[in-house]
């Protein structure tokens, strides 16, 4: 794992499929935030991936993929995150697509720059719920997905994806005491500093996506609320 990663709090993720204005990106790209993650779910194109990635280029912000679309990886980004998706229905989420990309890419893929995710989706509403066939889990199940992720896959992220919903603080808690190596990323629904700093206390790094296009000034602030100056 990068070293630096263990110190992150806060990233934003870009969305390839989304209009962002140069101003709106200079805003985000030198806020203060940690990195910048490229990613979405639905018409993730070559071309959206890569006008993000010479764009975001222009500052000095790590810069990450996180791949949902095989056609749609380019190379000259920091890192890349694979995601696996625990809670989907299908083994296809979970294991199928990352083997026919190592089958097919291995031999440049340098794991210096590769991150797997264990993802775990939990709002029935999101498109990346009904599109890896996702199924609901309890708490119970969650906090039994986060230990396997550290204990039988050592996975370095453990990411509770709430997309575009405002997700459960105490379970967020109760998914940090499973876990001692693997960070804990959240994402979801973030719109202020005070879901920021309440998702902070006990996810390592928060994700703020969806605001950054409807209220780009108050998702500025979500940086300040839980980084230390
Ligand atoms: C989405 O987890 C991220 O993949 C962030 O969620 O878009 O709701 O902020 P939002």
């Amino acid at each position: 794992m990068p070293i630096t990663m263990n110190e992150w709090k806060h990233v934003f993720k870009l969305d390839p499929a989304k209009e962002i204005s140069d101003e709106h990106l200079e805003m985000i790209c030198e806020s203060g935030t940690d990195a910048v993650i490229v990613g979405g779910t639905d018409n993730v194109t070559m071309d959206g991936v890569l006008d993000l990635l010479v764009r975001i280029r222009r500052y000095s912000i790590p810069c990450i993929l996180e791949i949902s679309a095989m056609e749609a990886i380019t190379p000259g980004f920091d890192y890349y995150f694979i995601p696996m998706v625990m809670n989907s229905t299908e083994k296809k989420w979970m294991m199928d697509i990352q083997h026919r990309a190592i089958k097919q890419y291995k031999e440049w893929m340098n794991w210096d720059q590769i991150l797997m995710e264990g993802y775990c989706i939990l709002n029935e509403d999101a498109k990346a719920f009904t599109h890896t066939n996702s199924y609901m889990p309890d708490d119970e199940d969650v906090t039994a997905y986060a230990y396997m992720a550290e204990r039988v896959f050592h996975l370095p992220v453990f990411y509770m994806e709430y997309s575009g919903k405002y997700g459960d603080p105490k379970l967020v808690e109760q998914v940090k005491r499973q876990l001692n190596n693997t960070l804990l990323f959240y994402g979801g629904g973030i719109e202020n500093d005070s879901q920021a700093r309440e998702m902070n206390e006990h996810a390592d790094v928060i994700v703020v996506g969806n605001s950054i296009y409807t209220g780009i000034e108050e998702a500025i602030k979500t940086v300040h609320a839980v980084k230390d100056y």
